[in-house]
């Protein structure tokens, strides 16, 4: 057998159990990966290549960061899970620390970032009443049009996305949907004095990094204090030196009133994600009302403490701001009639294309994945750029020429 045949062999050895006996819920890019290590993923057939899309944001420090993995492995062979039944000796220090990392009174820890956004649903209602003083079950919580906070029947119930929706009803009531980035609709918004919470994204990631105006973060929280109104930030996929800052947030100097965190919070290593608060909003919550198995595990504990750590001690931050100016930079140079435009904030990063082919960005990624970097299509037309934030400046370059050269097959 010819090594071509060889190597096509051992892929579709992958894709055919896949494709047999598992659920068809994604459409993945046909690469079957064996093993990962910082900027690299290899495939079954040792190629390597660039990884543009870092596990959507949860691998910010690189796949298998040295420090997580062994963070994980210590305290994998001492004790995994006690469930909240019990106290452990990682949970109290672990909320400690990552309490003053953000500076918020308490922490609800939980797996997913889906359920760390509804975890802060069912804070801002509870504060809603308890608080505000909102009649019971008339709370509203505002969200913005082209949002993606997760997947659960609730969530997607605010979804403006078809693909999320269809045939998923019916859906969870007290939600208002607003255009992103639009100061005006919000305001009009507030004016319900049944408002509880704002959710917001500092940067539309799924909608194909959609950046706000400037100053939008400053203004909307502005007007949310200045109504009673929680200000919700989803930074489960733009914070955690992202956008190159701590929080995306931080760009404008905004503190939300919740903010969630997840992906990049285990360095992408297993599901963590985590809701800070302050105590007005936190206590709300009492024993025996809201909670997980896993929420808080000693081995989540202690892996989480590590990526904090590594993003901080590895300067991931200033890193990701100085190189997406660097790809944003090299991309605009790049002298195609393909690329429509570029958009981005530190290494959350997208291009759009411009193409008659309804395929085009596919046929893109496609020849990208043939000449060794990992990109998915988004929404049709749109590229996301978002590799791990430990990149250098002359990986980004060398990927700037990847990009180039497979920008060709469009022709
Ligand atoms: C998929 C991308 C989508 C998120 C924000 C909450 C969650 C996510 C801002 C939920 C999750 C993932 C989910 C994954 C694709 C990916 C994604 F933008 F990151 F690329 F979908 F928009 N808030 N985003 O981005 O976190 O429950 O998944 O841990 O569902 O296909 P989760």
């Amino acid at each position: 057998m010819h090594l071509t045949d060889i190597i096509a062999h051992k892929t579709n050895y992958y894709l055919t159990l896949e494709e047999k006996y598992g659920a068809h819920n994604y459409h993945p890019l046909p690469v079957v990966l064996q093993k990962g290590e910082g900027v690299y993923v290899w495939d079954v057939n040792e190629k390597k290549y660039y990884d543009f899309l870092s596990g959507y944001s949860a691998v910010n420090q690189g796949h298998c960061h040295p420090r997580i993995i062994n963070a994980l492995v210590k305290q994998a062979q001492k004790l995994t899970l006690t469930s909240r039944a019990f106290y452990n000796n990682l949970l109290g220090e672990y909320e400690a620390y990552i309490t003053a990392y953000f500076g918020y009174d308490k922490v609800l820890p939980m797996n997913t970032g889906v359920e760390a956004v509804e975890t802060a649903l069912k804070l801002c209602r509870k504060w809603g009443y308890a608080v505000k003083g909102i009649r019971e079950n008339d709370a509203k919580i505002i969200v913005c049009s082209g949002n993606f906070h997760g997947r659960t029947t609730s969530v997607i119930s605010f979804s403006t996305d078809p693909a999320s929706t269809k045939q998923f009803g019916p859906f969870t009531p007290g939600f208002s949907v607003i255009p992103y980035s639009n100061i005006a609709a919000l305001e009009q918004a507030l004016a319900d004095k049944n408002v509880a919470g704002f959710l917001v994204e500092p940067v539309q990631g799924e909608a194909g990094v959609e950046v706000p105006h400037e100053q939008y973060l400053a203004k909307a929280k502005a007007l949310c204090a200045k109504n009673n109104v929680l200000f919700i930030a989803d930074e489960i996929q733009t914070g955690l030196c992202r956008t190159g800052k701590m929080l995306c947030c931080d760009h404008e100097n905004v503190r939300p009133d919740i903010l969630m965190l997840g992906k990049a919070l285990s360095g992408g290593t297993l599901p963590v994600s985590a809701v800070l608060a302050d105590d007005e909003v936190m206590l709300t919550i009492k024993p025996g009302e809201h909670g997980s198995t896993y929420g808080g595990n000693p081995l989540a504990c202690a892996v989480a403490i590590e990526s904090l750590k590594v993003l901080k001690d590895e300067n991931m931050a200033e890193n990701a701001e100085r190189m997406g100016i660097v790809l944003r930079e090299a991309l605009q140079k790049i002298n195609t009639p393909f690329i429509h435009s570029i958009r981005g904030k530190g290494l959350l990063n997208a291009i759009v294309i411009k193409h008659n082919d309804e395929d085009a960005a596919w046929k893109l990624c496609l020849e990208l994945m043939k000449n060794g970097l990992l990109a998915k299509p988004t929404h049709g037309d749109k590229i996301r750029f978002a590799p791990p934030l430990i990149i250098a400046e002359e990986q980004v370059l060398e990927c700037v020429g990847i990009i180039e050269k497979s920008l060709e097959v469009l022709y």
